[in-house]
């Protein structure tokens, strides 16, 4: 099987090492979003999932105290069906890993669970993508779960440890709404929470201010519905602001339109900071990229820069990055675990290479490969 040549995928190396595995593979088939089924060599899906014992998600990874945690969703089977407000994520609670070094094999340590839904009052379904910050030697998960009247909320829980277990708020952050929480750190001691997902995270229904049952979204020439950013009380458990819109412009200082399919923001905002330089990244749902921006304030505006990663197996594309040992590295899920199951994903990395001009070498995971 020949791999067609791809301008920016993995290191070199890594490449040459996996073409000539993909040479004596088996290949399976599969179908991404009603496409047409493509064969794809199982070589082709290099990085192995970390973790195999059960389904991952949404990997938020993290350094602390030199060792690098991920805190995923946890996937599973509920028989949900499928549908558009994302019913079928029916996940219930949260395991935290941990790695010590990065090796070709790299072992991965599950602590078990850390949090589960029936331990927070307020919240009844749909644990999704968590994330988690330290602060003074205390540890905080932060999710979003729907609540009794089926409206996302972001919940909190703390810990004394990094992988738990985790104790929730009796409510959640009051203020803060919709999906995808994640906690930037600045260099400054400032901590920041970015959330926003559209359609089944209802960032839709939030744009007056208040929740309106109704999905109503812009004209296609109009501005897209950005991810929102509050900073954090020194509590960590409280917004300091009223969640404000981070705006994601083009190269020519213009909103980001609905109708720019493969660059609106979707959900899965992430803010990563080299020297004075913020990166967000995002995923654009449909289109299914990881793209990202530049800014000099974590507020933004962030001035559209590139794709971090092409589509993965399966609807959703969301990911992390984090630095650890030196190293740049990608945190993203795909479904080959099951063999394409949407809601059935397990958590991968890679290693993720910033350019001297400071511009990211985007990552395809499959070398080109995978139906788009
Ligand atoms: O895992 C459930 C949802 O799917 C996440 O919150 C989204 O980002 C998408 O990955």
């Amino acid at each position: 099987m020949k791999i067609k040549a791809k301008k920016t995928a993995l290191p070199v190396n890594v490449i040459n090492v996996f073409m000539l595995v993909a040479s004596v593979v088996s290949i399976r088939v599969y179908a991404v979003n009603g496409s047409s089924n493509k064969k794809v060599p199982e070589a082709l899906f290099p990085q192995k999932p970390l973790i195999t014992h059960m389904y991952t998600a949404d990997p938020s990874a993290h350094v602390f105290d030199g060792k690098l945690y991920i805190y995923p969703s946890h996937d599973i089977e509920s028989g949900v069906v499928r549908d558009s407000s994302g019913g079928h994520f029916d996940m219930r609670d949260y395991h935290v890993f941990s790695i010590d070094e990065v090796t070709p094999n790299t072992k991965v340590v599950d602590h078990g669970q850390a949090l589960h839904v029936d331990q927070v009052p307020w919240a009844t379904k749909q644990m999704w993508a968590p994330d988690a910050a330290e602060k003074d030697g205390k540890y905080y998960l932060y999710f979003p779960a729907k609540d009794k009247n089926n409206i996302f909320r972001i919940g909190v829980a703390t810990a004394n440890t990094p992988t738990g277990p985790f104790v929730p708020e009796a409510q959640p952050i009051k203020d803060a709404y919709s999906i995808d929480p994640s906690v930037f750190q600045d260099d400054d001691g400032s901590y920041y929470l970015y959330v926003g997902g559209i359609m089944g995270g209802q960032l839709q229904r939030w744009q007056t201010g208040s929740y309106i049952e109704e999905d109503k979204y812009p004209a296609d020439n109009e501005p897209v519905y950005m991810p929102k950013i509050a900073k954090l009380n020194a509590d960590m458990k409280s917004l300091a602001q009223p969640l404000q819109d981070v705006v994601i412009q083009d190269e020519f200082g213009k909103p980001i339109v609905q109708g720019d399919f493969d660059r609106k923001f979707f959900e899965a905002a992430w803010v990563h900071k080299i020297k004075d330089i913020y990166y967000l990244s995002y995923s654009t749902g449909h289109s299914r990229f990881i793209q990202y921006g530049t800014s000099k304030s974590p507020y933004g505006p962030f001035t559209w820069r590139g794709k971090v990663l092409e589509p993965v197996l399966g609807w959703t594309n969301h990911h992390s990055i984090a630095e650890f040992k030196g190293k740049w590295y990608l945190f993203f899920h795909d479904s080959s675990l099951s063999d394409g199951k949407t809601h059935l994903r397990s958590v991968k990395m890679v290693e993720l290479i910033h350019n001297e001009d400071g511009t990211i070498q985007t990552v395809d995971a499959y070398f080109g490969e995978l139906d788009k």
